[in-house]
This record gives C-alpha cells, sequence and structure tokens, in this order.
C-alpha cells in the first residue's frame, strides 16, 4: 500500500546510488550503521531525537564520528514489548522533516520500517536501505516495493514471543529460509540482501548471546551478516544497568560478532564503536 500523494519533501530523489551496501561490505572492514531514533518511545533513546533540529543534528554527528550508514527510524519496535503501533501517516510526518536532509548527508540512510507504503516514499526520498525487523514476512507488500526499487534489505529475525526451549539458531535458520524464498519470489536479486538474527527481538536473554556465539553457523547462507546488540537487554542481564550504561557490553558483543562474521554493526554509539573495532583490528594485525 502506498499514499496516494507524496508528502512535501518526499519527492522522487534520483541521486541513489546502486547497491550502496554491496559496495561497503567489499571494502572487507566492518561497517558501522549508525542509529537515528526519530520516535517518542525507543527503548533506550526515546524521546531524544522526536524534534527534527535535534534528530538532525545528531544525524551528522553520527556521520562526523564515521558512521557508513544511517539507519532512520520512526516507529519504535520495542524489542521487549510494549511498542505502539504507529499508523502510516504518522511514521510519514515523522520521517518528513528529517529523511530528506539525512540523504544529503553524504552516507546511505537506510529506512528501519515494516511498512511498505512508508518504505516506498522513503525509498523515492533517497533512503538507499530498506531495514525490516519482520524479515519481509509482516507486510507483504515490502517485498514487493524493495524488488521494484532494486535496494536492498535487511531481513530479521523476529518472531511474537520467546520460546526458551527453541534451539535458536536452527529457528534463525528456518526464518531466514522462509524470507529468503518471499524475496524470491519477489523477484529480490540475492546480492541485495543481509540477514540479521535480530539480538533481543522473540529471545531470551540466553538466545541472544547464542545467536551471538554461534553466528558463524549463520555464514552458511553465503550473505553478509548485521548484528545490532547496542544497549540491548540482555547486556543487563549479564552486567546490570539501564540502556544508557551498556556501552562496554554492546562493544563486548560487537567485538565478538565481528569475530564471528557479522560485516555490518547496528550502533547508537559510533564514535566509541569504531574506535574499539579499529583497536580490535590493529592487535590482530599485530600478532
Ligand atoms: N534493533 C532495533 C531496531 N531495529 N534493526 C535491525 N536490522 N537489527 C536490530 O537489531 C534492530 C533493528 C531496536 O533498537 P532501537 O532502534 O534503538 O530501538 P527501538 O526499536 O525501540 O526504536
Amino acid at each position: 500500500m502506498t499514499l496516494a500523494r507524496p508528502i512535501a519533501g518526499f519527492e522522487r530523489n534520483q541521486n541513489r546510488p546502486p547497491n550502496p551496501l554491496a559496495r561497503l561490505v567489499a571494502l572487507g572492514r566492518p561497517i558501522v550503521m549508525g542509529v537515528l531514533n526519530v520516535t517518542p518511545d525507543s527503548f533506550s533513546d526515546g524521546g531524544q531525537y522526536f524534534d527534527p533540529a535535534t534528530a538532525l543534528e545528531q544525524a551528522r554527528r553520527l556521520v562526523a564520528e564515521g558512521a557508513d550508514i544511517l539507519d532512520i527510524g520512526a516507529e519504535s519496535t520495542r524489542p521487549y514489548g510494549g511498542a505502539v503501533a504507529v499508523p502510516i501517516e504518522e511514521e510519514m510526518r515523522r520521517l518528513a522533516p528529517v529523511l530528506p536532509s539525512a540523504v544529503s548527508l553524504g552516507v546511505p540512510v537506510s529506512i528501519d520500517t515494516m511498512k511498505a507504503g512508508v518504505a516506498a516514499q522513503a525509498i523515492d526520498a533517497g533512503a538507499a536501505i530498506v531495514n525490516d525487523v519482520w524479515g519481509l514476512q509482516r507486510d507483504r507488500d515490502l517485498a514487493r516495493v524493495v524488488a521494484e526499487h532494486g535496494v536492498p534489505v535487511i531481513i530479521m529475525h523476529n518472531r511474537e514471543a520467546a520460546d526458551p526451549a527453541l534451539d535458536i539458531i536452527a529457528e534463525i535458520a528456518a526464518f531466514f529460509a522462509r524470507s529468503l524464498e518471499i524475496a524470491a519470489r519477489a523477484g529480490i536479486a540475492r546480492e541485495n540482501i543481509v540477514l540479521d538474527p535480530g539480538i533481543g527481538f522473540g529471545k531470551t536473554p540466553e538466545q541472544s548471546l547464542t545467536a551471538i556465539a554461534r553466528l558463524g553457523e549463520l555464514k552458511s547462507f553465503g550473505l553478509p551478516l548485521l548484528v545490532g546488540a547496542s544497549r540491548k537487554r540482555f547486556i543487563d542481564k549479564v552486567s546490570p544497568a539501564p540502556p544508557d550504561r551498556r556501552l562496554g557490553g554492546s562493544i563486548a558483543a560487537h567485538l565478538l560478532a565481528v569475530a564471528n562474521g557479522a560485516a555490518i554493526i547496528r550502533t547508537h554509539d559510533v564514535a566509541e564503536t569504531l574506535q574499539a573495532l579499529r583497536v580490535d583490528a590493529a592487535i590482530r594485525g599485530a600478532r
């Protein structure tokens, strides 16, 4: 479903580069995606960047700190429940004053949405990547929009409720297989797909730890892997701290994710994450 008329600022942007994700991943170093939540209720920074001027300031800061990609979301996915569903019009209203300017900052923008209508308009406004926390399995129109626009898509694992009895890697792999079939049927090119185990989504804290520990098993799909452990609750279970005090745990998780095969890291804290990744790579190189 798309809105009949694009709202101001969402006219078609012709300057979208071809598959920016593949170009970045080909650099052979971990790629850092900076998170910008234009929401009142995100789990770690809800309300902090709801004001458009503050959101743009944060977008500029993330890019200046070295973000390779900006991931902009206007609806909290609330990995731990309690998200307020946002109608498409409200999601667009939140994006309108931010997205067109963010697109001009010089790094590819990914749109974190589960709605085909939002994705279509965001792509027209210059968003270069679609990030779907339901892996093309929630809004069945999203695969078509991604295929028609020829943009890369991040397929994230998710489930309504955690089941501690599951072998979480087998569950994630089965979910990916379903998503990849939906993608293939819609005509999405395989080189346009990134897979993400969805840390914190429909998982117990132990299963989030397992997803990072056994990430390497998901390399069998032959697709780039993205991990977003930033500030998530499993960190609190290991070492209690509120979301804004989980940087150390986030970095530890992301370094291990990279060691286990992650090509892209999604983080709220770009400067600190990049520093950790660079030191990690330098130490490995100094052997
Ligand atoms: N996590 C969040 C949101 N989107 N997308 C991908 N691909 N992977 C993730 O791990 C992921 C994601 C949750 O974090 P955040 O955006 O900070 O919170 P909220 O959804 O509450 O806005």
